[in-house]
């Protein structure tokens, strides 16, 4: 029997994460928004499309939770998307009472799923949604970290004129204006690219990393990047449904990991079919200690805001 995804939020990025997970043959996927006719609508013209990449994967659409019974996956961007001018944190109030009744449709739903927020502000959204489930940590994850290396790796590949499959790359802590690209560990094909790069253009790739986001929001004017974001998801998703033991920085619930106690922070960690499988622990020298540490607490100071 195929694997069930549901998108909730149809979206944008539920868009794209629904051609994507259907036309992989990840599974059969359904999209639940709360506009109706939306979530139908893309579905069939998807479905009819279906033919023209040869998937016979099944997608629909659905505005009643019961759409979305018995999912393997589920992929959370209900939610509103940036504007220029607007920081992810400014979506925070809204956001959080979409993630608290989307949390609960999910739990009385989907109980069994492995879940991955996208919505924003990420670390708090995806912290609202493990409160409000009850799911155990390991089935509970935020997509950021793995879109902000994809940023870095293509920034860096630009600049080398190297295939992007060649880069590796590593950002951890909150995702906002607070995180943190690793140079050191930031390579193409395993050599550091501090000796393939100077140090000032290195400075102004990570920069342009950390306003990627902003950068996008800037030049679309109407909302916030949505191919990028769902490649990522679906790099997450398909890693838990054929067991790749993929390494991606995720949001991940950190109990002790990092000294960080009960936070959801961008933190590498294998992803298989047990969810999160393990989070790993890299080294950090004094420097990036303190920029994930400021990260670190800029995260606390959101979920303080949070009341369940
Ligand atoms: P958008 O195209 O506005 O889609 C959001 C969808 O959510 C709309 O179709 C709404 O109708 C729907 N929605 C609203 N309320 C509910 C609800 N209660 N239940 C179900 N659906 C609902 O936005 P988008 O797809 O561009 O972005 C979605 C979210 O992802 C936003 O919060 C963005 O800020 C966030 N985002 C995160 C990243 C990360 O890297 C973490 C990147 C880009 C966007």
């Amino acid at each position: 029997m195929r694997k069930k995804i549901a998108l909730i939020g149809g979206g944008n990025i539920g868009g794209v994460l629904a051609e994507q997970a259907a036309y992989r043959e990840l599974g059969d996927v359904v999209i639940f928004d709360v506009v109706e006719g939306l979530p139908q609508g893309k579905a069939l013209d998807m479905a009819e499309g279906a033919p023209l990449v040869g998937a016979d994967s099944k997608i629909s659409g659905a505005n009643s939770y019961a759409g979305i019974a018995g999912a393997d996956v589920v992929i959370i961007t209900a939610g509103l998307a940036r504007k220029p001018g607007m920081s992810r944190d400014d979506l925070l109030k809204t956001n959080l009472s979409i993630m608290k009744q989307v949390a609960e449709g999910v739990r009385d739903n989907a109980p069994d799923a492995f879940v991955i927020v996208v919505s924003n502000p990420l670390d708090a959204m995806v912290y609202t949604f493990k409160e409000v489930s009850g799911f155990p940590k390991n089935r509970v994850v935020g997509m950021a970290g793995i879109l902000d290396s994809a940023r870095l790796r293509s920034f860096v590949a630009w600049e080398l004129d190297v295939s992007v499959k060649d880069v590796t790359a590593l950002v951890l802590g909150g995702h906002g204006d607070t995180m943190v690209p690793l140079v050191r560990y930031c390579t193409v094909a395993g050599v550091p690219i501090e000796q393939l790069i100077s140090a000032e253009r290195i400075d102004e790739l990570v920069e342009r990393t950390k306003g990627a986001g902003g950068e996008v929001v800037g030049l679309l004017k109407t909302g916030s990047a949505f191919v990028s974001p769902a490649l990522s998801a679906i790099e997450m998703a398909e890693a838990f449904l054929r067991d790749k033991k993929r390494v991606f920085a995720c949001a991940c619930l950190c109990e002790g990991e990092y000294g960080i106690e009960g936070l959801y922070v961008g933190v590498p960690c294998v992803m298989g079919a047990g969810g999160v499988e393990r989070i790993l622990e890299v080294e950090l020298n004094a420097d990036e200690r303190k920029l994930f540490d400021a990260s670190v607490d800029h995260v606390k100071e959101l979920v303080a805001q949070i009341e369940i």
